[in-house]
């Protein structure tokens, strides 16, 4: 395999053979290191809209930092999350695989398995197989351990087992228990002497809980998160002891793009493959005093402007250690916006003419386009030239592309397809269809064709009115004239609906 890759500030040469890539570029920051590898970085927001960002045309927030990968980078307009929600989501991205095939990839609670197991073959695996060192840091929600954790001892299966050489994870969400960091197989800063407890069926004696103490909180539910308080916040499940280990929101970005640039600094001159999860503008919205009120829309504004912080601070990071050059950043969203996901935070209230999910239909846990076309960036400045893309690639794309990359099989049965040459600007075309799932539910992408099938259940969230997409008719969309949805043409296409509905239930016939 031979490719040249050219852009206006260096031509990089790529011969890559199994087990090794060559990679040598003409620019300044990499004459001194001709032959390292480039390192990988997926950066993946949490509930980050197709509209969130200023580089996607939010008029309303500005996110000059992801702006600045977007200048310099490749913006895709049909990036997608394989799903509507985050665990099925990760699962995409971290094994290739579709979500829907495994009926455990469904929003898990802070105390669940992890649902890919060490036998699989994943994303940081294969970057471990090409001399990579690895890393994740930030939101996890795959399970951890096997069936009921010791959150006191060693915590097993969890990052390290699947492929990551070093950790530092959230276990599930910021608004589930446990609330505490897990380095590697161990909680984070716990004293033996108060042990953590963790139950997602009852509560433990003495503690209170938000539905029974609300002057407790400083932030309060609107449905649910009704349960432990950690923080003046109630969580959903119970938990009990480990004071010294709990995380306290406001400093979490801090927390986690501290361990970022530690994973960083400690690999020298060896090539990286980190993941990096952050953890907002999921709920509850409660970022440093830093952003506390200034974005004008709320907690969730505010939140997005720190996710933006987080972006700025790792690539001045990668700036100064002469390291932006030689590594591929990529920005993305694990699925769609929320706007009330739980807290009475004025996300409603502050939203004015903000449209989280941009001029796409429904957001989050919807079978509409906004559940999982979110932004989606490549940034690579030795070798990918700057613009815009409208190839449709998903993230669970990564594992075949990298396949590649790193000049290893792609032909490894997995739903990932090899979307590297429209990852890095040498073609504009992605893949041609793509099943996408929302809470169990699936729809299909074909080209500019959105397909959803019939469904019994509200149209509407009652919780979080998002336009869910359910209808007892079927509906087809072409994106291309009508992005927003709002036209079903099942009844005057009727032979591209069949089309549509014949080909996918092809694909998802063995679920
Ligand atoms: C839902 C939560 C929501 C959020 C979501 C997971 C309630 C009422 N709602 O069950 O707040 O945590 O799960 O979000 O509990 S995700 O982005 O991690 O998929
Ligand atoms: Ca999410």
């Amino acid at each position: 395999m031979l490719s040249i890759l050219k852009n206006a500030g260096s031509t990089c040469l790529i011969g890559s053979a199994i087990g090794g890539i060559l990679i040598s570029c003409g620019s300044n920051a990499q004459k001194n290191k001709p032959n390292r590898k480039p390192n990988v970085i997926v950066v993946l927001a949490d509930d980050l809209g197709y509209g969130d960002v200023s580089g996607y045309g939010a008029k309303a927030i500005r996110t000059p930092n992801i702006d600045r990968l977007i200048d310099q980078g490749l913006r895709f307009t049909c990036g997608y999350a394989s799903s509507a929600t985050s665990t099925p989501s990760r699962y995409a991205l971290m094994t290739g695989l579709y979500p829907w095939r495994n009926k455990n990839a469904r929003i898990l609670p802070g105390d669940a398995p992890l649902i890919i197991t060490p036998d699989m073959e994943t994303l940081p695996r294969l970057f471990q197989k090409a001399g990579y060192v690895t890393g994740a840091v930030g939101k996890w929600h795959l399970g951890l351990g096997t069936g009921s954790i010791d959150w006191n001892g060693h915590i097993a299966p969890g990052p390290r087992e699947i492929g990551y050489d070093y950790s530092y994870i959230m276990a599930a969400t910021n608004d589930r228990v446990p609330c505490v960091y897990v380095e590697n197989n161990h909680v984070d800063n716990l004293d033996g002497n108060d042990p953590i407890k963790v139950s997602y069926v009852q509560n433990f004696e003495g503690e209170p809980t938000g539905k029974d103490n609300p002057g407790l909180l400083k932030m309060h539910p609107s449905h649910g998160h009704d349960q432990s308080i950690v923080n003046g916040v109630s969580r959903i499940g119970f938990m009990h002891g480990g004071k010294s280990a709990l995380w306290v929101d406001e400093t979490m970005a801090e927390v986690f793009s501290s361990r970022v640039k530690s994973f960083i600094d400690k690999q020298g001159d060896q090539p990286f493959f980190l993941y990096y999860g952050l953890h907002q503008p999921h709920v509850p919205r409660i970022p440093s005093e830093n952003f506390a009120g200034e974005s004008g829309l709320g907690p969730r504004g505010d939140a997005i402007l720190e996710a933006d912080w987080c972006v700025g601070e790792l690539l001045d990071y990668l700036e100064a250690k002469g390291l932006i050059e030689n590594t591929v950043i990529i920005f993305t969203s694990d699925n769609g916006p929320v706007v009330d996901d739980g807290y009475k935070d004025d996300a409603v209230e502050k939203l004015g003419d903000h449209k989280p999910a941009g001029t796409l239909r429904g957001g989050k846990y919807s079978l509409f386009d906004g559940g999982t076309r979110v932004p989606f960036v490549v940034q690579w400045r030795g070798a990918v030239t700057p613009g815009v893309s409208d190839a449709m690639v998903c993230q669970m794309d990564f594992y075949n592309s990298f396949a590649r990359f790193t000049g290893q099989n792609t032909d490894s049965g997995k739903d990932s397809q090899d979307v590297l040459d429209a990852f890095l600007g040498k073609s504009g075309t992605g893949r041609t269809e793509l099943v996408q799932e929302a809470q169990g539910k699936l729809a299909y992408r074909q080209d500019e064709w959105a397909y959803i099938p019939s469904y019994e259940g509200a149209a509407f969230s009652q919780w979080t009115n998002t336009d869910l997409g359910n209808s007892p008719e079927e509906q087809l969309y072409n994106l291309d004239s009508n992005i927003g949805e709002t036209e079903n043409l099942a009844k005057s296409n009727p032979s591209k609906l069949e089309e549509l509905k014949k080909r996918f239930e092809e694909i998802t016939r063995n679920r």
